[in-house]
């Protein structure tokens, strides 16, 4: 990380985020509810998507792009769906909303899903799916966002960075939790390339004629490309259809074209699924999943996703956080008023 940085602890990043936001518009259940994800990604080491990301939810709720006073509803739409209508909010308080009745109907029929289609997602997904394996769920969770990625072989914004996210539980043990953009870099990455100055591996984006580029400034004016050729590509329009196409939620153009851009969150598409290992008629699913993961773990060389994340939990509630100065100072001018 460049230049000065201010040493926070996880407690100071909850109450800054909880100050920034309540200070651009949130109610108290929203911010919390921010600050919450916001909190855990600083305290898992995902910068791109901490406290780095506070000024972007503070822009978007100034100017109207996502409703900091959102009351989400809980809807049973079918057996196996909850639809939370989510009053055009930020995705953390629609999510908390819905994960209660997820679980129920999940361990009652064996899977169910959450759709949300009018919540502003603008988080690390892997808050969504930890919880639901903690419930003793395999989870995945999918979402859109705003066109910054071209399909395999294309030039033109289409997708967003639509990740996904898969949990499992394990027995006696965190979950392991994978959480992963379909572009080759989340954009959070490239912005964080462009702060500190440094260029980015070949492959992540192209500039704004399609030229390619290892300049991280030139591809946020440009476009973003799918990891994996059309593999990825594959992944990326899949994400776009369950998280925008099933819930009714804007597709990553609509997103994009609909909303004049300040740099946060605007409402997209949401989709969680949950399914319990017992109802498929699976009693010893956790132990045959511990048995490869310890086969992968054999194999020198090989962690589990996940491992990285849970490493920087143990260790940042002792050690803080660094967080920029410049960034510092913005999020308190937020505070401020300023
Ligand atoms: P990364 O490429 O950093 O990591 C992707 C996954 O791969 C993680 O689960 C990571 O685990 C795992 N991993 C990394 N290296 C290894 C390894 N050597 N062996 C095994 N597993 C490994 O993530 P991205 O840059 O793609 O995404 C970063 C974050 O951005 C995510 O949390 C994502 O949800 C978020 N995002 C949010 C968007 C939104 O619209 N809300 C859009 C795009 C991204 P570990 O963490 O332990 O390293
Ligand atoms: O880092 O790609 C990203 C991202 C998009 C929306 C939120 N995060």
């Amino acid at each position: 990380m460049a230049g000065e940085t201010v040493r926070c602890t996880l407690d100071d990043i909850r109450r800054l985020s909880v100050e920034a936001l309540t200070a651009s518009g949130a109610d108290r259940p929203n911010a919390d509810a921010v600050a919450e994800v916001i909190h855990n990604a600083d305290r898992d080491g995902c910068q791109s998507h901490g406290i780095f990301r506070l000024p972007g939810y503070c822009s978007s709720l100034k100017a109207g792009d996502a409703n900091g006073k959102a009351a989400p509803r809980a809807i049973n739409q079918a057996p196996g769906v909850v639809r939370v209508e989510a009053d055009r909010g930020l995705a953390p308080l629609a999510v908390k909303v819905g994960r209660p009745p997820l679980i129920e109907k999940a361990h009652a029929q064996g899977i169910a899903a959450l759709a949300i289609g009018d919540s502003a997602h603008f988080a690390a997904l892997w808050p969504d799916t930890e919880p639901l394996a903690e419930a003793g769920l395999v989870a995945m969770s999918f979402v859109n966002s705003r066109a910054f990625v071209a399909p395999a072989g294309g030039k033109r914004r289409l997708f967003g960075t639509n990740p996904m996210s898969f949990a499992v539980p394990r027995p006696g043990r965190a979950p392991m939790v994978w959480d992963q953009a379909s572009s080759a870099a989340a954009r959070g990455e490239i912005m964080i390339a462009a702060r500190d100055g440094h260029s980015v591996p070949e492959g992540w984006g192209l500039g704004p004629e399609g030229e390619a580029t290892t300049d991280p400034a030139t591809i946020l004016k440009g476009v973003q490309l799918p990891f994996g050729g059309y593999k990825g590509g594959a992944i990326a329009m899949m994400v776009e259809i369950l998280a925008a196409g099933l819930t009714g939620g804007d597709t990553s153009l609509e997103a994009e074209t609909g909303y004049a851009g300040h740099g946060g969150p605007s409402p997209a598409g949401h989709l969680i699924i949950a399914m319990d290992p017992k109802r498929f008629g699976q009693d010893r699913f956790l132990e045959r999943i511990e048995g490869l993961f310890q086969e992968m773990l054999a194999d020198e060389g090989v962690r589990l996703p996940g491992d990285r994340r849970l490493a920087n939990r143990a260790r940042t509630p002792k050690d803080g956080v660094a967080v920029p100065k410049p960034l510092y100072d913005q999020v308190r001018a937020i505070i401020d008023g300023a």
